[in-house]
């Protein structure tokens, strides 16, 4: 497939080698490291990768670290145009990219429809962030005779490592967070997802960003643990697991060199709390969203639905309802909601989850699966009545609810057992009572907190998103406390009694 494999083969050769034997041996070398990229829904070959070596990893670093001083010099302005730039162009190629995300990431329309928005949405986002924070210096108050400016700066080369849950807004956002503060980026997409990556990379190059500042290096986690164990990494960006980020994060500790900083977004345990007061139509329609929308492949989405125990079977038969009109199937068939699990590994731990769950006798529902589904990786849509969150040990990435009922009177205890998890991403709340709402927000530790809708589809800049705990280090994305983090500061204070008292003098420039 041409479309898809042109970007990828392309972009990976300027950064080779110019010695045009070792480029022979090198092209040899890598014509046999290439791996197909496969269709979740089809498993045929949607094109290829060919991953980085240690040789690439190591030039594109050494590229990237020249190259930064000067992108950093050009200013907030100038960086907000060319990110610009690259919205309008990732705009101009949704068709492109909405097939991509079809085939490769086996999406469904409307998701990928969302996800190229939110790529373009965060680029606008944080080029206007580039704007407000990144020019003129911010003078700050002082003692009479001192003039203090504080000025941002990119902290150096940063890695972004993503996932492929939401493989161009996950792979953009933080790339374009860390171009913004003046960084240089190495941006490894997931290794299931290389090739929507290589077009987005390829489009920021023809709007401008030059080759150096933003490189694509392509591969499985030995890129990863390549680029967070080298010492001249000064950040990385990661968003997956709980477990990887704590692997990264003891990564950059263990290197001789900078004190790397790590912003990690990760995984989460998310429930919803469901009392009488509820309207039910509405709880089965976010429900059905937060839960089975992607397939359950976002980390926001919801995994333990608290129902109250007076209201649980009204509830549950509705929501049971909806559920069997669920219709699994092709993700670029419009009537699709449910789509397939990105691979093999994702959907033999889904089903290794659900198998353990019925041999512990909860209770589980599925849907069954259609003839068109037998190619692909999917998972049945499942619900499992368990006695508490505190039944599961981690968090499971696929479209599995499972669900809880609870005694009136008992929230402070559900608040909790959900802070217990020690994951804190996402909370849903259907009440329309106001006390019960202020005493849940006051309680639960979660980043996003939503009430009476669905928890998922967090917008850039109105729902800045992001957990703590186990769910990730923060700031949020798409927040106005995001870019910063990739930024250093610098102070310039001047003794302007010293210089005549003329401040104007040396203040200026
Ligand atoms: C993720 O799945 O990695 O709000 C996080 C949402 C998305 C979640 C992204 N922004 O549903």
């Amino acid at each position: 497939d041409p479309l898809a494999l042109a970007p990828l083969v392309e972009d990976l050769e300027h950064w080779r080698t110019d010695d045009p034997i070792a480029r022979s041996t090198l092209r040899a070398e890598r014509d046999r490291a290439r791996t197909d990229v496969h269709s979740p829904f089809s498993g045929r070959v949607v094109g290829q990768c060919i991953p980085a070596t240690s040789r690439d990893i190591d030039l594109a670093i050494a590229r990237a670290v020249a190259a930064q001083p000067t992108w950093d010099a050009l200013g907030g302005e100038a960086r907000a145009d060319l990110l610009l730039a690259a919205s309008d162009l990732l705009e101009e190629n949704t068709a492109r990219l909405l097939d991509l995300c079809e085939r490769e990431a086996g999406k469904s329309l409307p998701d990928a429809v969302l996800e190229v928005r939110e790529a373009v949405d965060f680029l606008r986002y944080y080029a206007c962030e580039a704007r407000m924070l990144f020019g003129a210096p911010q003078p700050l108050p002082g003692p009479t005779g001192e003039t203090n400016l504080l000025r941002l700066h990119g902290r150096g080369v940063f890695a972004t490592i993503s996932p492929w849950n939401f493989p161009l807004a996950i792979f953009m956002g933080p790339t374009a967070a860390a171009l913004a503060a003046g960084n240089s980026v190495l941006a490894k997409p997931a290794e299931q997802t290389p090739l929507i990556a290589a077009l987005a990379i390829d489009l920021c190059h023809q709007a401008g960003i030059p080759t150096d500042v933003l490189q694509l290096v392509p591969g499985d986690g030995t890129v990863g643990a390549a680029l967070t164990s080298d010492p001249r990494i000064a950040g990385v960006a990661f968003t997956g697991s709980t477990g990887t980020a704590q692997k990264i994060n003891r990564s950059l500790a263990a290197r001789e060199g900078l004190i790397g900083i790590l912003i990690a977004e990760t995984g989460g345990q998310n429930a919803m709390i469901v009392d009488s007061s509820a309207l039910p139509e509405q709880v089965t329609r976010d429900v059905i969203a937060a839960a089975f929308q992607s397939a359950g492949q976002r980390c926001s989405a919801l995994r333990v639905l608290y129902l109250q125990e007076d209201v649980a079977d009204t509830m549950l038969t509705m929501i049971k309802g909806a559920f069997r009109a669920l219709v699994v199937g092709d993700p670029v068939d419009l009537a699709t909601d449910v789509g397939p699990v990105i691979d093999e590994e994702a959907k033999a731990k889904l089903e290794a989850h659900v198998a353990e769950m019925q041999a512990a006798g909860f209770p589980v529902t599925r849907l069954p699966l259609p003839e068109i589904c037998k190619d692909g990786h999917f998972v049945a849509p499942t619900i499992i009545e368990i006695g508490s969150i505190l039944d599961l040990d981690e968090e499971q990435f696929g479209p599995v609810l499972h669900v809880v009922r609870y005694p009136v009177g008992t929230m402070r205890q559900v608040i909790d057992d959900i802070n217990a998890t020690g994951y804190g991403l996402t909370l849903g709340l259907h009440s329309r009572i106001a006390e019960t709402r202020a005493f849940v927000e006051a309680h639960a530790r979660v980043g996003n907190f939503y009430v009476n809708r669905n928890q998922i589809g967090a917008v850039v800049g109105s729902q800045p998103f992001g957990g703590e705990g186990l769910s990730g280090t923060g700031p949020k994305a798409g927040g106005p406390h995001y870019v910063t983090r990739f930024a250093t500061e610098r102070v310039t204070t001047i003794d302007t009694t010293a210089a005549g008292g003329n401040a104007s003098l040396l203040a200026g420039g």
